[in-house]
């Protein structure tokens, strides 16, 4: 078995990224591409294949593929992103999952971006937030209750996604932010909490059997490895300026 991990170049345009909660602030490009590419080696160590898709250098936000697309086991689900100006980053990812999975495409008047969608088990857990409506839940509902898939929503404040909110970072573990999310849906998870001066730090990768965690939030760091979670670090902050985090720059896809 292959894991493959897909992503796509630091475009040359990502100071127009969008923004929705967060003020412009200058992105330094040379040192979001070499964290991006420090990010691609992580997860090589942690076992993966890097693919780049093609790169959009006019496409702002095209770092961000975790948007165009929901990857489960034996379908990928295509997204209809929420932002009008990400809707034409969809075309070449769905061209690169093509090969591994029967595809799904939501369409209008649905909008979804991937960042919405936790899986844990067989739970989808779906973000209502300014990206993703409840006509998107429902196609996938319609697309994925044979498939024994139970669709979660959760409503979002405050943050752009539901994984800016809870990321899983072990079997049962997730970590969040209490702040932006209600946690009622996830009771039966065991919850760890951001540190409360660390709003920003719910946002980890498990891939494999890895946690890439963003280095700006070490008070995070050391509540997660005291409850017994190992964390690989890796340098986030120019990205985090164009309001992504670490699950948004791949899609990692068993092959
Ligand atoms: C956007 O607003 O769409 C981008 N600037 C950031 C997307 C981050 N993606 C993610 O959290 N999954």
């Amino acid at each position: 078995m292959t894991t493959r991990a897909l992503t796509r170049a630091v475009p040359d345009s990502i100071a127009r990224c969008e923004l929705t909660h967060l003020t412009r602030k200058p992105i330094d490009i040379d040192l979001a591409r070499a964290q991006h590419a420090a990010y691609e080696d992580a997860l090589r160590a942690a076992g993966c294949v890097v693919e780049r898709v093609v790169a959009m250098p006019d496409a702002p936000d095209s770092v961000f593929v975790e948007d165009t697309a929901i990857v489960l086991d034996d379908i990928a689900v295509i997204t209809r992103p929420g932002a009008a100006s990400r809707r034409r980053e969809v075309e070449s990812v769905a061209a690169a999952l093509g090969p591994h999975r029967e595809l799904l495409h939501i369409e209008a008047p649905a909008t979804i971006d991937g960042g919405d969608v936790l899986r844990v088990g067989r739970r989808l857990f779906v973000g209502l937030s300014t990206r993703t409506n409840a006509d998107a839940v429902e196609q996938l509902h319609t697309a994925l209750d044979a498939r024994g898939y139970d669709l979660v929503p959760v409503i979002v404040r405050g943050v752009l996604h539901l994984k800016s909110a809870v990321t899983q970072v072990g079997a049962s573990q997730l970590l969040v932010n209490r702040d932006w999310i209600d946690v009622g849906p996830f009771r039966d998870c065991d919850l760890i909490e951001v540190d409360p001066l660390e709003p920003s730090a719910a946002n980890a990768l498990l891939v494999r059997e890895t946690v890439l965690f963003p280095s700006e939030f070490p008070r995070t760091a050391e509540r997660l490895e005291r409850s017994g979670v190992q964390l690989v670090r890796v340098a986030a902050s120019e990205l985090a300026k164009a309001e992504g985090a670490l699950t948004c720059c791949s899609l990692v896809v068993e092959t």
